[in-house]
């Protein structure tokens, strides 16, 4: 009887509050104070924090060296919902409420935001995106290194050189710096084939690719010949990713007894390899991670490290014998470009975010982030702020929503409980979910499922919900965030195009077309000189 009348008030007091609060914010979920901290109830607690953010801010505004080294983490997907519940995940996975977790790339002094549309094209794919964050100018979607001249699939229109384009890695080899590209996707992937690709169609990989669409690939060469063949990819230093399959014969198998995928006889790895017998350099190609520790202590000037068939696999799902992480290929990678006086340019990609989020896998996509982030931490151990600028963004965006109003700490992964009840059909919602994508229910009696009600829920091939039904989730048209720390960080900060984030980098690193940090300095020097020279002249002229 005392519990009832208990529940029954604290029912009124619910219901009291959505009548108080107006009717698109109810104002109940404010007044669970339970799952809040305490020391957040103390103003003090908000205060001290801020204090705190201008005291680091104020620290960070000296460092304006040049940038010896540049490292670009690219987050394929990774929108602002994807790191707010990364976020939140890695908080919770610590046992804490997760909301005010923070990951590496959070601390960077500076944030940008970036436009990511496609010259034909309102939401972007990742390689007309690669196109624009690597070589600095936005072209058609699907088309890798070729200007908007080049409609995607049209093989001799990307035969003309005056539509190639050249990338930031063209730029630092210019410069003698050392280079290097780091995925957890096939290698010949769109975001790190942004790096040294020229093609009318990212999935032309293999030579059976370009042959299938009907053109000939003494024409246009396929991308994993590309790599290993033409500059800039055959001065790449570090290679490491997945995608063994495009570099293979279809008649051989690999070390892990897949066959190769390529209808042209060739084998591109000994390729690679008799290339750098030919010239005499000291080289390695590996397929285990075992082989990636150990040539972290006897590094070879170029490596190659092809370690899975396909992509490399989810973190969650990995064979934690073969597979190495995105952090310990980074940190094999930047070991090995540092060795470089002049310093080197590294791109790394956490490439399958956006994979999970295509099959709708939230907890996928989620923990790859959270993988991204571990690399990020790892360079910035390693690198010095002084001279090294670290640049963390994404290529689009994906339409994963995070919903409200579950109390603090709620599981990030879980449903919005406290709202259940106020949905139409009293069934419960998460607080993650899409737009689209291939976790589309069908509705059972005029109503939606309960989806926690599933045999597999709470699994990593749970398919979060959706409003419309897709094959795959669709990417989305929002803005992409840009996270830099290191010399002219403050660069990065506003609202501009994709295209301009090269651009950015090669101006803090002194290379490449345009104006320098470098010579912007002396610049900055000569004018108040010349003014001053005029000034005088004038002054001696208005004597006579
Ligand atoms: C991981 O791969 C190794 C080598 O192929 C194999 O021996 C081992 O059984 C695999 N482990 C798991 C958990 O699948
Ligand atoms: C939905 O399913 C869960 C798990 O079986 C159950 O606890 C909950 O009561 C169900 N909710 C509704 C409204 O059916
Ligand atoms: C106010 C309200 O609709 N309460 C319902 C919330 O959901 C539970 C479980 O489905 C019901 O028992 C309540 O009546
Ligand atoms: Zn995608």
């Amino acid at each position: 009887m005392g519990l009832f009348s208990l529940f029954s008030f604290i029912t009124a007091a619910i219901l009291l509050g959505c009548v108080l609060g107006d009717h698109y914010h109810p104002s109940a979920p404010g007044s669970r104070t339970s799952s809040a901290k305490r020391e957040e109830m103390d103003p003090k607690f908000w205060n001290d924090k801020a204090q705190a953010g201008i005291q680091a801010r104020l620290s960070q505004l000296q460092a304006a060296n040049r940038a010896r080294n540049v490292v670009m983490f690219l987050g394929d997907g990774m929108s602002m919902p994807t790191i707010s519940a990364a976020r939140a995940l890695l908080g919770q996975r610590r046992g804490d409420t997760g909301e005010e977790a923070e990951l590496t790339f959070d601390t960077f002094p500076t944030v940008g935001l970036i436009k990511t549309y496609c010259v034909d094209a309102q939401v972007a794919d990742s390689a007309c995106s690669a196109t624009a964050y690597l070589c600095g100018v936005k072209t058609n979607y699907g088309v890798l290194g070729v200007n908007a001249a080049v409609p995607r699939t049209d093989c001799e229109a990307s035969v003309d050189k005056s539509t190639h384009l050249q990338s930031i890695v063209d730029w630092a080899l210019a410069d003698g710096r050392d280079t290097g590209i780091v995925t957890t996707t096939r290698i010949t992937h769109a975001s790190p084939a942004g790096a040294y690709a020229k093609t009318a169609d990212r999935y032309w990989e293999s030579d059976a690719d370009v042959k299938k669409a009907g053109f000939d690939t003494d024409r246009c060469p396929d991308i994993a010949h590309q790599l290993i063949h033409n500059h800039p990819g055959n001065k790449l230093k570090v290679i490491f990713g997945g995608g063994r399959a495009n570099f293979l014969p279809n008649s051989i198998r690999d070390d892990e007894q897949t066959f190769g995928s390529r209808t042209d006889n060739r084998n591109l790895i000994q390729e690679w390899q008799q290339d750098k017998v030919d010239r005499n350099i000291k080289h390695e190609y590996i397929w285990h991670r075992e082989q990636l520790m150990r040539a972290k202590n006897d590094l070879p000037e170029y490596m190659l490290g092809l370690f899975e068939s396909g992509h490399m696999q989810y973190n969650m799902l990995a064979n934690q014998t073969t597979e190495p992480t995105l952090a310990e290929m980074t940190e094999v990678a930047i070991r090995s470009l540092s060795r470089n006086e002049k310093g080197f340019f590294l791109f790394v990609e956490g490439g399958r975010i956006d994979h999970a989020h295509h099959d709708n896998f939230v907890e996928l996509a989620l923990d790859e982030t959270l993988e991204m982030d571990k690399a990020v931490k790892r360079a910035a151990e390693l690198l010095s702020e002084e001279d090294s600028l670290i640049v963390v963004t994404a290529d689009h965006s994906h339409v994963l929503a995070y919903n409200g109003y579950a109390p603090r700490g709620n599981d990030i992964l879980g449903t919005s409980v406290f709202y259940a009840n106020y949905t139409w059909d009293g069934m419960p919602y998460m607080t993650l979910s899409y737009t689209n994508g291939p976790g589309f229910r069908h509705h059972v009696n005029d109503g939606r499922p309960n989806v926690t009600d599933e045999e597999n829920y709470g699994t990593v091939n749970w398919h979060s919900p959706v409003d419309v039904p897709l094959s795959y989730e669709t990417h989305g048209g929002d803005e992409v965030v840009v996270f830099a720390r290191g010399p002219h960080h403050s660069m990065f900060t506003g609202l501009y195009e994709q295209s301009q984030l090269p651009h950015l980098m090669a101006y803090a690193a002194c290379i490449g077309p345009g104006r320098h940090a470098c010579s912007a300095a002396t610049h900055a020097l000569a004018q108040p000189v010349l003014l001053l020279t005029l000034f005088i002249l004038l002054a001696s002229f208005g004597v006579k």
